[in-house]
């Protein structure tokens, strides 16, 4: 057996069981051994960073790895905007990055890159096998590596020596650590503070906007009469009707700090301490209330559904958790808004979807819309990095092929990894996209004010203008083997969501609607 048959066996045998790629020469030996491993599917992605959002939304939903096959360091490249993404995420991830042999790298051919280097910006761990015998004993302690608590991107680097090599045999799973439990004294010193000392706020993050994690806190915040608020851009949110309801920190600091106003005590379980998305000439950075002490009930690593049952066994000891109650909007009528869209969306969201959320302006009224709607998982772009949704999406629905995926795109966004339509073609998942069409940079042109840049003449305007030419997202997906429709209003676009969630396989609706409406 080959290094590369070691490696895919062993991934295989530790829970591995789906390969995105964009593959090059250096990686044909690990091509190949996926017809002798049939346990591992392989699935091909036109652009590397569709490959490793694919790979973040897999993750994400799954709770395992993808591993995700990249050409060395210009491959790497390609999907690091993504892979930004899922480590913001703390999604558990396996990049595996073929690299030249050994003995070649000394004649600096022209794909030699510093690979090191530029995995190391999202990686969590990083190793370059070196021996055939060694690779499948790497591939294992990678898949631990990524799913270390909370989880994260581990890199394999993968000489095509390493690959080739006869010899290789394949190795045991790593057993895996728990997350680390929460002192008592943690606890106490939470439940003290909420008892006796003034306003309090929970920020939930990560595992801490899961169901179990959720129902704890909302008994906390029965007790104590502790708000619970949600990280600004959550990995993976469980809400919907019946699940205690949990708003999200504001992206304008201006609007985070008047919901965290007033708190004495801020208790971060499983968030970070908030601050701004971006620093804007003469504003705060921190978003933390002068006068506000902060706790770290539990870190990312932690515990955190435990920590929180923990703080409610002991401050909330009688309490129950406050469900949302099921509540659908009417259908709207008229030409599209982002409004009007929210609305739809929100009358007709299926129950178990997944929802991969990157509208961007065009999605601020979705939220509301979607709060009383059946359970759902709600994915949001956690690193700031645009062009995720379309390969999220992928990925989400590649873990959960029973569930429906609802990818809210807005169009430039799309732009960037719009090459993820035809793997949604190709794979035949159950995706519907709505592109929300306004034509625009539309948060960019807000920003342009916000920051103060001087007043902003045609040249500034025409860099974030996506009317000329105006692009066709019904052709781009038909180009790829996506049914698309288009929609100018409300009747329309709810007569084409109902009917694209109706049926299975991928759907794509272009939504025309005005910037910031
Ligand atoms: C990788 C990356 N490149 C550039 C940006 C800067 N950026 C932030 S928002 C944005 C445009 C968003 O436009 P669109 O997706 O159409 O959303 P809209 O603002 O119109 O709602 C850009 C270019 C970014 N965040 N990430
Ligand atoms: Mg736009």
């Amino acid at each position: 057996m080959n290094g590369a048959e070691a490696v895919l066996r062993t991934l295989a045998g530790s829970g591995v069981s789906l390969c995105l790629a964009n593959p090059g020469t250096s990686e044909m030996h690990m091509v190949a051994a996926l017809d002798e491993v049939p346990g591992v599917r392989p699935v091909l992605c036109l652009f590397e960073g569709v490959a490793t959002g694919a790979a973040d939304g897999y993750g994400r939903m799954a709770g395992r790895p993808a591993a995700v096959l990249l050409h060395l360091g210009p491959g790497l490249a390609n999907g690091l905007a993504n892979l930004h993404n899922a480590h913001r995420a703390r999604t558990p991830l396996l990049a595996i990055v073929g690299d030249h042999a050994t003995y070649h790298k000394r004649f600096d051919a022209p794909l030699e890159s510093d690979i090191e280097a530029l995995a190391g910006t999202v990686s969590g761990w990083v190793r370059r096998s070196t021996l055939g015998a060694d690779a499948a004993a790497d591939a294992a302690e990678a898949v631990a590596a990524a799913l270390a608590p909370p989880g994260q991107v581990a890199t394999v680097i993968l000489p095509s020596n390493v690959s080739w090599s006869p010899g290789a045999e394949p190795a045991a799973a790593v057993p895996l650590r728990p997350p680390s439990p929460v002192p008592g004294e943690v606890i106490a010193e939470v439940a003290a503070a909420l008892r006796g000392g003034g306003p309090g706020v929970i920020l939930l993050g990560g595992a801490g906007l899961r169901r179990p994690a959720l129902e704890a806190a909302s008994r906390v915040a029965q007790a104590t009469g502790a708000r619970l608020l949600a990280e600004t851009f959550p990995a993976r949110h469980e809400r919907g009707a019946g699940i205690p309801h949990v708003e999200r920190l504001a992206y304008l600091a201006e609007m985070a700090a008047a919901q965290l106003d007033g708190a004495r005590h801020l208790i971060l379980a499983g968030a970070r301490d908030p601050v701004s998305f971006f620093a804007y000439p003469g504003k705060l950075s921190s978003l933390t209330p002068d006068g506000c002490q902060v706790h770290s009930l539990a870190g990312p690593g932690d515990d955190i559904a435990g920590a929180l049952a923990a703080l409610a066994d002991l401050a909330a000891p009688g309490a129950s958790p406050a469900p949302r109650q099921p509540e659908r909007a009417g259908l709207p009528d008229g030409d599209l808004t982002g409004q009007g869209a929210a609305a739809v969306i929100g009358a007709l969201l299926p129950e178990h979807a997944i929802v991969c959320d990157e509208a961007n302006t065009s999605g601020l009224a979705l939220p509301a819309a979607t709060a009383g709607a059946p359970p759902h998982d709600w994915l949001t772009l956690t690193g700031g990095a645009i062009g995720q949704g379309l390969p999220l999406a992928a990925g989400a629905a590649l873990a959960c092929p029973e569930r429906p995926v609802l990818a809210l795109e807005a169009d430039g966004s799309a732009m960037y990894t719009i090459s993820a339509l035809w793997t949604h073609a190709r794979e035949q998942l159950d995706i519907t996209t709505v592109i929300f069409s306004n034509r625009s940079y539309a948060i960019l042109n807000m920003e342009l004010d916000r920051t103060g840049a001087p007043a902003a003449g045609q040249s500034a305007r025409s860099l974030l203008d996506l009317s000329r030419p105006g692009l066709s997202f019904t052709a781009l997906a038909e180009g790829m083997g996506v049914p698309a429709s288009r929609a100018e209003t409300a009747p329309e676009f709810a007569a084409q969501l109902a009917r694209a969630l109706a049926e299975p396989g991928p759907h794509l609706i272009e939504a025309v609607i005005p910037p910031f409406s």
